[in-house]
């Protein structure tokens, strides 16, 4: 039976995620697919060799969505995703604030997105992951920890024993700080017993999961393997966004990313004025 926006928004705030079947067509995920080969062709070779990774695929690209046609048609159009995270943030309409777009499988370890998108309350952000392509055993489905958002029983004691031990967030402080959150989020949930579970999906799906489900990136048996994706990081309209500055330092006075929206097309919703980059 089809789930309602309401049932998935629940199924987000009891399970941490949750799974929309078919939200666009293979079509248009090709298009965002040829998009992203223009767009990444184009670039000179001394950039796109920097970003080149081992296995061959680029890196993460950044905020694609503000220069792809195709993604912005996809996005606007999945009007489940629309209805669901509204009712998630308390009928505020969302708005896209970064993305990340992913040629092929992570094989990233189980972490939270939290420290990279601190809000105030916590928690007003949802990872919204458009499959582009099927996402499997092969070339590494995404995994998740069921139930894994509600484990936070220790967090600021733990954010206070590991921001103490590391120090700041200057001098690689910052990547510090992310991998012994990361550790302490996997200990927790070790402790806890829960397990880890991969999703697969198929081209067209969307999963959307809650700012603090522990999850990552699946193992992968073919390495030669694509597993195109693109995730929108999502807040409720003109909420502000800091990063993992304010995640550790809360009373320091860093600034929210800016605050510069703008209309998608004329669809009603919005972006973050903002323009593709590889992250470091
Ligand atoms: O695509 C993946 O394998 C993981 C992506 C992820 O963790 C993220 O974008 O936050
Ligand atoms: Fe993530």
């Amino acid at each position: 039976m089809k789930q309602t926006a309401i049932q998935h928004a629940e199924k987000i705030q009891k399970d941490g995620y949750t799974l929309l079947k078919t939200q666009f067509s293979a079509q248009d995920a090709y298009a965002a697919i040829q998009e992203y080969h223009a767009f990444t062709d184009g670039l000179p070779n001394e950039v796109k060799e920097r970003h080149r990774k081992p296995d061959g695929f680029l890196a993460r690209l950044s905020n694609f969505h503000s220069v792809s046609d195709a993604l912005q048609r996809i996005y606007i159009g999945s009007e489940l995703y629309y209805n669901v995270a509204r009712l998630f943030f308390g009928c505020r309409p969302p708005a896209i604030s970064t993305s990340l777009f992913f040629a092929n499988g992570t094989e990233q370890p189980i972490h939270r997105d939290s420290p990279a998108f601190c809000t105030l309350p916590e928690g007003e952000f949802l990872g919204c992951w458009f499959a582009l392509e099927e996402a499997t055993e092969e070339n590494g489905a995404l995994v998740v920890v069921r139930g894994g958002h509600l484990l936070t029983e220790d967090e600021f004691k733990a954010r206070r024993e590991i921001r103490e031990r590391i120090g700041g967030v200057e001098d690689g402080g910052q990547n510090r700080l992310w991998s012994e959150y990361q550790n302490f989020v996997q200990e927790t949930i070790a402790r806890r017993g829960l397990e880890a579970k991969s999703i697969e999906a198929e081209v067209g799906d969307v999963i959307i999961w809650h700012g603090h489900l522990p999850h990552g990136g699946g193992r992968i048996k073919d390495t030669s393997k694509s597993r195109y994706s693109c995730v929108f990081h999502v807040t409720p309209v003109g909420n502000p966004v800091f990063d993992h500055k304010s995640f550790w330092y809360p009373d320091e006075g860093y600034s929210a990313r800016s605050q510069d929206f703008c209309e998608i097309g004329s669809s009603g919703q919005f972006m973050r004025r903002s323009q593709p980059a590889f992250p470091s």
